[in-house]
């Protein structure tokens, strides 16, 4: 196998040997930091040392009261619920996390992962009919869905009701969804405080 190279991108800065010193982070971790511009000491303590106290308020995000509102009923009624998620890295574990949350309030959920080679990304059609047949009244996408506006559309005629949790751009026509949450839509303040932008 042919050795990796690899190559620093090494930004300068004043506060690479403090932060080393200060904080006892290794050369490398330090250059990272500042790559992305967090070089404020207090924000690399909370960076690497999150505590889920420093987490903004959740429903400063569009559509949350909705949201929460209908997974709540659902809860209640027993309804049956699926998650929706992409199947890549942040698709998976966000729909991990919503599920282990769901299912300790008792809630009657399973998840669905579509095949990346055979479905595709986001929402489709015949995954949503065979979740119908399945007897799932609420599907809640995670990391995907905020431009399947035709399969949104078919998921209202089935009788599907839709919750969309997506981080992607969105597109000028947004799908029909009893609650649609995206920090980048129109009319969304959620700040999460961070200069850093996860893709
Ligand atoms: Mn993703």
């Amino acid at each position: 196998m042919k050795a990796k190279r690899w190559v620093s991108k090494a930004v300068p800065h004043e506060n690479i040997s403090l932060l080393m010193k200060e904080l006892g982070l290794h050369q490398a971790t330090a250059q990272v930091l500042v790559n992305r511009g967090i070089t404020d000491l207090s924000l690399i303590e909370s960076f690497l040392n999150p505590q889920l106290s420093e987490l903004p308020n959740p429903f400063q995000m569009k559509d949350m009261l909705k949201a929460v509102h209908h997974i709540e009923e659902g809860i209640q009624r027993k309804r049956k619920t699926v998650i929706y998620g992409d199947y890549d890295v942040d698709g998976t574990t966000g729909s991990s996390l919503l599920y282990l949350f769901l299912k300790e309030l008792g809630a009657e959920v399973d998840v669905y992962i579509p095949h990346r080679v055979q479905e595709g990304y986001g929402l489709n059609l015949k995954a949503l009919e065979h979740l119908k047949s399945q007897k799932y009244e609420l599907v809640i996408t995670v990391d995907n869905g905020i431009s399947s506006v035709a399969e949104a559309e078919r998921a209202k005629e089935m009788g599907l009701d839709l919750i969309i949790i997506d981080h992607h751009q969105v597109p000028p026509q947004v799908p029909f969804a009893q609650a649609i949450l995206n920090p980048k839509q129109i009319g969304c303040f959620f700040e999460d405080g961070l200069v850093v932008t996860i893709t």
